[in-house]
């Protein structure tokens, strides 16, 4: 559609090198455990296997999240206030903003920032065409580091980040501080962060949300072995590899790896790697908060703790933040 060009025309591209890239994926699997980042689940299959995944009736978290949304989208859009810039961290298909975009009261503008340009590019389109009022203005960046804000059209009052769908897992306790320190600093004076959070909880709930029994999980982390495959000319046999998610508590996060089930010799590019039989890649981890020390983490940056609402079970919450 004629949507796509106009998009592209005002769309800020932040990409990192593939060069770069390439020495970082390197430098993981020559670890004495090897690790690929969970950046290489979101080709668009994997970004289609994350949908369903979604879906599942053991995977709690974003039902949970949607119902905490729709359940208090009145207080937390009064919280939030009138001409707001909303800026959504790692924005990927945009389903959960529309009931942002909904309730927020004159929003100045709705900043999407993806890493993946196809995704944020496809998702800008459709929002700009069904919320015509609201100026959409996406980023194609890696939001782990600061990134140039675009200008809207309209003065806004305050910078909003949201972060839903409980992301922040995916990183360690202190890179999660290295990133609300970047959110921190986008949100600006008097700005505000809206967060989702999974909750700790027993280790049985944990493991059958990453274990499914219709192997839809397995299916996404296996995946990333044919994007490696497709991104940087590798040669990784997905059938020599399992799945496995296991639940460390007192690391108080699932840990996502693929075993490998023989000794075998990747190419990637000019590169070798040698794996053993029953050797893990770790592909994620995904990491639970207990709130108070989630609190803690934010409060470290600047941010206060000015409401949060969870579910009935406490399995999830959506936590919003003032800067100081
Ligand atoms: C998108 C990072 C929130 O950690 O639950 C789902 C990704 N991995 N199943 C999560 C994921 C396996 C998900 N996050």
């Amino acid at each position: 559609m004629s949507n796509s060009v106009e998009h592209a025309a005002y769309l800020t591209e932040q990409d990192d090198a593939p060069d770069q890239e390439l020495a970082e994926l390197l430098d993981g699997l020559r670890q004495p455990l090897k690790m690929s980042s969970p950046k290489y689940f979101y080709d668009e299959r994997g970004s289609q296997l994350f949908e369903q995944i979604t879906e599942l009736p053991e995977y709690y978290l974003t039902r949970t999240e949607l119902s905490i949304m729709n359940r208090h989208i009145g207080e937390m859009a009064s919280l939030i206030g009138p001409t707001a810039s909303l800026i959504e961290f790692g924005s990927g298909s945009s389903q959960k903003i529309r009931l942002l975009l909904e309730h927020l009261v004159d929003l100045a503008a709705y900043v999407p920032v993806d890493i993946s340009r196809e995704h944020l590019v496809a998702s800008a389109d459709s929002l700009a065409a069904d919320y015509p009022d609201i100026e959409v203005l996406p980023v194609a960046a890696d939001f782990t580091q600061p990134f140039d804000l675009p200008s809207p059209a309209v003065m806004p009052v305050r910078n909003i980040v949201y972060f839903p769908g409980s992301t922040i897992g995916n990183f360690s306790p202190e890179a999660a501080l290295g990133l609300l320190q970047v959110m921190h600093h986008e949100a600006g004076a008097d700005g505000g962060l809206l967060i989702g959070i999974d909750l700790r909880k027993d280790r049985e709930t944990l493991e059958r949300a990453y274990n499914d029994a219709s192997g839809v999980t397995a299916a996404f982390n296996l995946n990333v072995l044919n994007h490696l495959n497709s991104a940087f000319d590798a040669d990784f046999n997905v059938e020599g590899f399992r799945h496995l998610a296991e639940y460390n508590e007192h690391e108080g996060r699932i840990e996502m790896y693929l075993i490998s089930e023989r000794n075998q010799v990747v190419s990637i590019g000019a590169e070798q790697i040698r794996i053993v039989s029953g050797e893990r890649v770790l592909t994620e981890h995904s990491h639970k908060y207990a709130l108070e020390s989630f609190n803690a983490l934010s409060a470290q940056v600047g941010f206060r703790a000015a409401a949060h609402w969870t579910d009935a079970d406490e399995r999830f919450a959506v936590c919003f933040f003032e800067r100081d």
